[in-house]
């Protein structure tokens, strides 16, 4: 069954929720909802990856995420940390998180792989050509699903090399990085054979750009989320251990829908 991560997005500048939930004591409560309507675990991030956004001290992005991984954590609720830093997700583990989930794969801090395989917890590894003020600038692919496969491969014997367990790895296709419209969707068909290497698939389309160009650039929150339901429906039937997503009920209803077709 796909387990739903919720996202819980503590900065001023995410593309979608970016100010929202940047007092903590808001955030917290935010997580509790969606805990409440469905989601398995909760995916907190306190720096914003969207196109042309700078990076964030790691000492602010703990500011902001520690209050809530700690209130999330002590009431049982698993986390996941969302950050590209090793200090940061050594701080979030310590706080409670059970999954560090790096977008970028390792990539973006060198002491990344290493500190997680010392914490013993699971790592998330994002397919990743870049940070995002210059991602576009790499989006140049011959065989996209190839490439996103072959470059998460070498991104998993990296964590390996490291010391991380292959039972302790997720692989993401990372949607939306260093990926422009159509380059989404030949990663998304290559779930099949991502899968095929062995590893848990984590997906996540939320509210992406890409979903607008298809749906056009008037379409509201409401319909980029149930974009969102119909894509992270479709990743499960293609196999994914878990789906990342904004809106909880919605992908909830297109989960229990798709999975009553398969039983
Ligand atoms: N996308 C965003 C942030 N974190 N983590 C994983 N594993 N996969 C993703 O696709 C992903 C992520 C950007 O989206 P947001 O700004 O709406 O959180």
């Amino acid at each position: 069954m796909t387990l739903i991560m919720g996202i819980v997005n503590v900065t001023p500048d995410s593309f979608s929720d970016g100010g929202r939930y940047l007092d903590p004591d808001v955030a917290i409560a935010h997580a509790f909802f969606l805990r409440e309507q469905g989601a398995d675990l909760l995916d907190v991030g306190g720096e914003s990856t969207r196109p042309g956004a700078d990076r964030v001290a790691p000492r602010v992005e703990q500011q902001r995420v520690l209050p809530v991984v700690e209130a999330l954590a002590s009431e049982g609720v698993p986390v996941s940390i969302d950050t590209m830093n090793a200090a940061t997700a050594v701080a979030a583990v310590d706080a409670g998180a059970c999954l560090v989930n790096d977008v970028s794969g390792g990539l973006a801090d060198p002491d990344m792989l290493a500190a997680v395989a010392d914490l013993q917890v699971d790592i998330a590894l994002g397919h990743w050509r870049g940070p995002s003020s210059e991602m576009y600038a790499r989006a140049e692919y011959a065989d996209v699903g190839r490439e996103v496969l072959a470059e998460l491969q070498e991104r998993v014997a990296a964590a390996v090399a490291a010391g991380i367990s292959p039972a302790r790895i997720v692989v993401d296709p990372g949607i939306g990085f260093g990926k422009r419209g159509e380059q989404n969707w030949q990663s998304l068909r290559a779930l099949p054979a991502l899968g095929a290497l062995g590893y848990r698939v984590l997906v996540g389309t939320s509210r992406k750009r890409f979903l607008a160009d298809v749906l056009g650039d008037d379409a509201d929150l409401a319909r980029r989320d149930l974009a969102t339901a119909v894509t992270s429906a479709l990743a499960a039937r293609a196999g994914a251990w878990a789906v990342r997503v904004h809106d909880v009920p919605t992908t909830r209803d297109a989960l229990a829908v798709a999975r009553a077709w398969e039983a």
